[in-house]
């Protein structure tokens, strides 16, 4: 081999300062096409990704090749949302190599931050979802679990939201714009992907009957492959995304019509199935592109699975030992009925063979109990786009119905409530009941919530199939949300106990008893403080807001929704005005209310409400008789990078959602983690974070889910009643109705007048309003203790060890997907 060729080989491998400058000013030229003089921040950021990603390939490689080779049983993560947000960081960290590249950098005269602040956030997902995804694909990795990841490679992420006169307002997130470093596309692993036609019975080789869908549209699924860097580098995973590409057979009856223009376009169009993520969080907007993004990804994934399979196996007998499919909520479901197809129709399975591989080969993840988001598509739009699905839906259905009634459920209502087609209204096919039959295990996201699962939306199911339920409580990862986003707590951490808890987080237990150290305490509270002058000069940045370092950090930040009760903290907030300004000479504790989240775009009432946040931060901020005591910030464009600012300066974590209605939340344990006590609802994971810290060290307030459950079966509540009764509630709703916030419009907040009085106040704000800021009033007063705040925010970071990612995956590992982590061999030179 030519010797400099051979120097540069070794050189791309190279984890040493002086190895990654010369591969940088190497990548800059020779890739970048810049030098050095005429670079950009941004060329400087594609330069350092590059030169990460030879760091990784060769791992990469050899992860993979030694999953081949062992013939490891694989989980497949299947998920309409991967909210990965920036990598650069990231990938360093989890290498080891951060402090050799920001040396390197240095070196030429460049910051590190800079580089990584130049890089776009990937924002492929929603909220919570989304974000468990890219949580569990860190812990895979990082557990050397052989994981993978499927999902869409959406052109444009979510939206960007920019604020117009205090009104939320959409821009395109255009994350691909400047091309993206990290991936690598795969022209060749291309599948087709058939849309509409009809199917055609006829008889196979030996007399049965059998089916052929004909006539169909196709598009072409394209793969672009991300390697997942595990923490210690050693195991590198895969995130597979899929981008529709046009076919090159042409509609030939367009083409005689000399239409050729019409038929190319036609064609183009095709394309815009993997143009842009839905933006709605918890509701589905029942959209016939969003279905067919689902099958698109959902088929082009099976297809890529059973080809890895086949390299191994000549039956399908064993896919169930070597394949588990994870299906994250029902957008994959479809997945059920494509996977009966492919093996029924293309690989000649007899059905009930292909049933069982079928049901031992998935699992299901739901995620919300809130029957708008419960996906329920029309029949007539299903056998429209997906006729063989549709057939072998109502084949599925009449097999289990049919079996249920053979097996003694005579109890017609109960039959037509397990049914797979909802058959009031217009006839829906049920995602979930399809999800549920069609999986050998169903798991809800924290103990409340599976609880409820079991009684509500499949009490019938949980009956027929008492085994199939089970619990898998959110995690989040250690890596990202402490290690990376507060580097003060993580070496204040790392100085007392070691680095164990980066991979280990339970061992962060030990820091348990380092909260009656003085010394310890001082040094915490120097931390947040550092954390929270960062998000004061962000906040400074980003809405020219002075906010004091020293008031509480008191923050929510989550999709905006009504029932995550946004609206019940600025109440709370107009009330705590009142009696600032009604108690001038009281010394006050200051409180900075920091809000920031996105509002789908068509969801009215929850742009009102930003608005509202808005309105009332402009007259608070700028009112001289409270002193700067209170400020209101709502931040603009709520993602993974700005939580990483928010979380780690934050005193208080508002987790407020009405009882029963959050399935778990992740941002909870995010803060929590990172020393911020919890103002919460028993609701979702809050239940469980107050059994891990402890009832002393959060604050619980409002009704639980069962007095909510009989509350609303009892017929609700009287809300004007509780209003009139509460006159710090009254004032502050005068206010909002009688324009105070809104001069220019008074009438602006009618509507949600109307939902609190008239509409019943369906997510009982009224109703825990009292309690509520009984809770605050207690947070209050403790933060004028300092030693014994700090104290409580240690026993936080240092309780939440349960609630990693690991440990969530691991669980799944054990008792859903029954893989094992497999150590790669590593053939590659340079390899520390
Ligand atoms: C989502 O983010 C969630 C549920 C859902 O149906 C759709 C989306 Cl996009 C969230 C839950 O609201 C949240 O409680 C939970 O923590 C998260 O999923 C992850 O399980």
């Amino acid at each position: 081999m030519d010797a400099r060729y051979k120097s540069r080989e070794i050189e791309r491998r190279s984890l040493d300062v002086d190895g990654l400058k010369r591969s940088f000013l190497e990548w800059l030229v020779y890739s970048v096409g810049k030098d050095a003089r005429a670079a950009t921040r941004r060329d400087w950021f594609h330069t350092v990704a590059l030169a990460v990603r030879d760091r990784v390939v060769d791992r990469w490689m050899d992860t993979t090749r030694s999953y081949y080779h062992e013939d490891a049983k694989r989980v497949y993560y299947l998920s309409l949302e991967f909210l990965i947000g920036r990598l650069l960081t990231n990938s360093l960290s989890n290498l080891g190599i951060i402090n050799e590249c920001r040396q390197a950098l240095d070196r030429l005269g460049l910051s590190m931050d800079d580089v990584a602040d130049s890089e776009p956030d990937a924002a492929l997902g929603n909220g919570g979802l989304g974000r468990l995804a890219a949580c569990f694909l860190d812990s895979m990795a990082s557990q050397g679990l052989p994981g993978y990841g499927y999902g869409i490679r959406y052109e444009f992420g979510l939206f960007e939201q920019r604020f117009e006169h205090g009104w939320q307002v959409e821009y395109p997130e255009q994350w691909l714009q400047f091309g993206n470093p990290w991936e690598f596309a795969r022209p060749e692993v291309l599948y087709p992907v058939q849309f509409y036609g009809r199917v055609e019975e006829f008889r196979d080789s030996v007399g049965e009957r059998a089916y052929r869908w004909v006539d169909a549209d196709r598009v072409l699924a394209m793969a672009y492959d991300t390697p997942v860097v595990g923490y210690g580098g050693d195991t590198i995973n895969t995130l597979r995304l899929w981008s529709a590409r046009a076919t090159r057979d042409f509609n030939f009856g367009h083409f005689n019509d000399g239409a050729y223009m019409k038929a190319v376009e036609q064609k183009i169009l095709s394309e815009n199935l993997s143009r842009v993520l839905y933006p709605n969080d918890a509701t589905e907007t029942g959209k016939e592109l969003r279905f067919k993004q689902e099958y698109f990804f959902t088929s082009a994934s099976l297809q890529d699975i059973l080809r890895r399979y086949l390299q191994h196996h000549t039956s399908f007998d064993n896919l169930p030992n070597k394949a588990a499919i994870q299906l994250n909520d029902t957008h994959p479901a479809i997945g059920i009925a494509e996977l009966m197809r492919l093996l029924v129709d293309q690989h000649a399975l007899r059905w009930d063979a292909a049933w069982e591989i079928t049901r031992a080969t998935f699992a299901y993840t739901n995620h919300t109990l809130l029957p708008e988001a419960l996906e329920a598509w029309p029949v007539r739009m299903v056998e429209r786009v997906l006729p063989r699905h549709m057939q072998i839906i109502y084949e599925i259905n009449a097999k289990f119905l049919n079996r249920s009634k053979a097996r003694g459920t005579g109890d017609n209502a109960k039959l037509s409530r397990l049914s797979l087609i909802d058959e009031r209204g217009d006839r829906r096919v049920r995602m979930g009941n399809l999800a549920f039959l069609g999986s050998h295990k169903v798991n809800g996201v924290s103990a409340l919530h599976t609880d409820l699962m079991k009684q509500t939306v499949f009490a019938d199911f949980h009956e027929e199939f008492p085994d199939r339920i089970n619990n898998k409580t959110n995690g989040i990862t250690p890596r990202r949300w402490l290690k990376q986003a507060n580097p003060a707590l993580s070496e204040l951490i790392t100085s007392r106990i070691g680095e164990g808890w980066i991979s280990d987080l339970e061992q962060i237990g030990a820091l348990k008893e380092k909260a009656d150290d003085l010394v310890f305490r001082e040094e915490f509270r120097r931390a947040k403080r550092k954390n929270k002058k960062r998000l004061a000069a962000y906040i400074a940045r980003q809405t020219g807001d002075e906010v004091q370092v020293d008031s509480i950090f008191d923050v929510q930040v989550k999709r905006m929704h009504e029932y995550k009760r946004q609206l019940l903290n600025v109440l709370h907030t107009v009330a705590l005005y009142n009696e600032m300004r009604d108690n001038p000479t009281v010394s006050w504790v200051p409180v900075t209310k920091i809000f920031a989240g996105k509002a789908a775009p068509s969801y009215h009432m929850a742009k009102l409400i930003i608005k509202l946040i808005n309105d009332v931060a402009k007259v608070v901020n700028h009112d001289p008789s409270v002193h700067d005591n209170l400020k209101v910030v709502y931040l603009p464009n709520y993602n993974v990078t700005a939580a990483e600012i928010i979380i780690p300066a934050a005193d208080i974590s508002e987790q407020i959602s009405t009882a029963g209605m959050e399935a778990s939340g992740t941002g909870n344990m995010k803060l929590a983690l990172n020393g911020a006590l919890t103002i919460g609802t028993l609701d979702g994971a809050n239940v469980e974070i107050r059994e891990h810290v402890g009832p002393d060290n959060i604050f619980i307030f409002g009704m639980t889910a069962d007095e909510v459950n009989d509350l609303r079966a009892s017929g609700g509540f009287n809300p004007r009643e509780v209003i009139a009764s509460n006159p710090s509630l009254k004032r502050a709703l005068d206010m909002i109705s009688t324009g105070v916030f809104s001069p220019d419009d008074r009438n602006r907040y009618h509507p949600i007048l109307q939902a609190l009085t008239d509409g019943g106040d369906h997510f009982l704000v009224t109703a825990d309003f009292a309690d509520y800021c009984r809770a605050q009033d207690a947070a209050m007063e403790l933060y004028r203790d300092s030693e014994e705040w700090t104290r409580k925010a240690i026993l936080n970071t240092a309780s939440m060890g349960w609630f990693s990612s690991d440990r969530t995956v691991n669980e799944y590992a054990k008792e859903i997907w029954d893989v094992h982590p497999v150590k790669p061999v590593h053939e590659g030179e340079g390899f520390r």
